[in-house]
């Protein structure tokens, strides 16, 4: 039997691949098509104070080949008071039993603060109401004349020490658990600083998130000779399969180090089961999905869980925690051990190919034998 359960934050998800706040998070219509996935989980849209339309359109962008998306969304949301709002949560959730997390990326350090205020406040008047997470996104690339808060370093440690002193994480049992949204990043000394200010808030912090976006992308319209995405002089968000690469080397750096009483979630690029194990390798506890879901639709999660259940059972995984922040050092004996298994996959397939090919000659060759029969019975044919 294979489980792909796992805990982020000591919260329990009943598959390590949950969707990531984005697209098509912003209502309950749509979460509630997650929420009814294999999602392990249902993540809301970052909110701000106030709802929002967000940037102009057009403000997102797919490669045609697959490859990146572009997003230069401006936050538009419901507002804070929706995401939080028992009826939106009960319409999200209908009768799953899944953690339901909101995500808040204030204009501000003191929009952050009220918003904490006003979710604590909210399970404090209603302690029914069940909200497992908040994820404090640190990393959004797209306001207009606002530099992302995880690329300046006093501004993310003020903003830690302050949303960590609050009330609501005061006391042995905290309302909510807190997660962090990260921007990438792109060398070693950056890691550094970024983990060293997350460790100070070990007590409060629970999980990493890594990675948003990379920030201010661009792509061009070869026949218009502009920017493909209006704001922001198009400079947008870059996601899709092309940011796996650098997802991957940021949850490694992370889980190297950040303190281990902090988890590392992975995301960017995974569109995949071989790409969520490739995460978990690195140190990844789960993993979120948003170019994908936001390409291929809620199905994306079934899908992805059933390919992760597949690898694992091929290579005699049980549980993640069988091969999670297992990733290997190179060395030559892998080499010559994936250049074996390759060549036998190479050939494997090859047969196969080879197996179809004469299947397919087969079925021609009877549906000729038919035909002959059916024209020779049309023409007359007498044998002799
Ligand atoms: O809404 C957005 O433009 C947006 C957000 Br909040 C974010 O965190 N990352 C992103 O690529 N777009």
């Amino acid at each position: 039997m294979v489980d792909l359960s796992t805990t982020i934050g000591g919260i329990p998800l009943s598959s390590c691949i949950y969707n990531a706040s984005g697209p098509r998070t912003g209502s309950s219509a749509a979460m509630s098509k997650i929420a009814a996935s294999s999602s392990g989980g249902v993540l809301a849209k970052s909110a701000t104070v106030a709802n929002q339309t967000g940037n102009d359109q057009p403000r997102t962008w797919h490669d045609e080949n697959g490859s990146a998306s572009l997003n230069s969304e401006g936050l538009p949301n419901n507002g804070i008071e929706y995401y939080i709002d028992p009826k939106t949560i009960a319409e999200t959730m209908g009768d799953q039993s899944k953690p339901y997390m909101v995500s808040i990326s204030g204009k501000c350090l003191n929009d952050n603060l009220l918003m904490l205020g006003q979710i604590s406040d909210a399970i404090n008047q209603n302690p029914s109401i069940n909200i497992a997470a908040v994820e404090l996104n640190l990393a959004c690339p797209n306001i207009v004349g606002k530099p992302t808060i995880g690329y300046d370093f006093e501004q993310m440690e003020d903003v830690m020490k302050q949303v960590t002193s609050l009330p609501c994480f005061k006391g042995s049992k905290p309302l909510f658990r807190l997660g962090v949204k990260m921007p990438p990043y792109f060398d070693r000394p950056h890691f550094e600083q970024a983990a060293a200010i997350l460790n100070k808030y070990k007590s409060v912090i629970t999980y990493v998130a890594s990675i948003n976006t990379i920030g201010n992308a661009l792509a061009v319209d070869y026949y218009a000779e502009m920017p493909v995405i209006r704001a922001k002089g198009g400079f947008a968000g870059l996601s899709g399969p092309a940011v796996k690469y650098t997802a991957l080397a940021n949850v490694k750096q992370m889980r190297e180090l950040l303190d281990e009483s902090i988890d590392v979630v992975g995301v960017g690029g995974v569109t995949s089961g071989k790409d969520a194990f490739e995460m978990i390798l690195c140190g990844a506890r789960a993993v979120q999905v948003g170019t994908c879901h936001w390409v291929e639709g809620p199905s994306c999660f079934d899908r992805m869980c059933n390919e992760l259940t597949d690898i694992m059972k091929e290579k005699g995984y049980t549980s993640i925690d069988d091969f999670r922040g297992k990733l290997k050092e190179w060395s030559k004996e892998g080499a010559a051990l994936s250049r074996s298994a390759k060549a036998a996959k190479k050939s494997s397939d090859k047969v196969a190919i080879e197996k179809k090919e004469s299947e397919n000659h087969s079925i021609l060759a009877v549906l000729f034998a038919i035909i002959a029969v059916l024209l020779a019975d049309k023409f007359n044919f007498v044998s002799l």
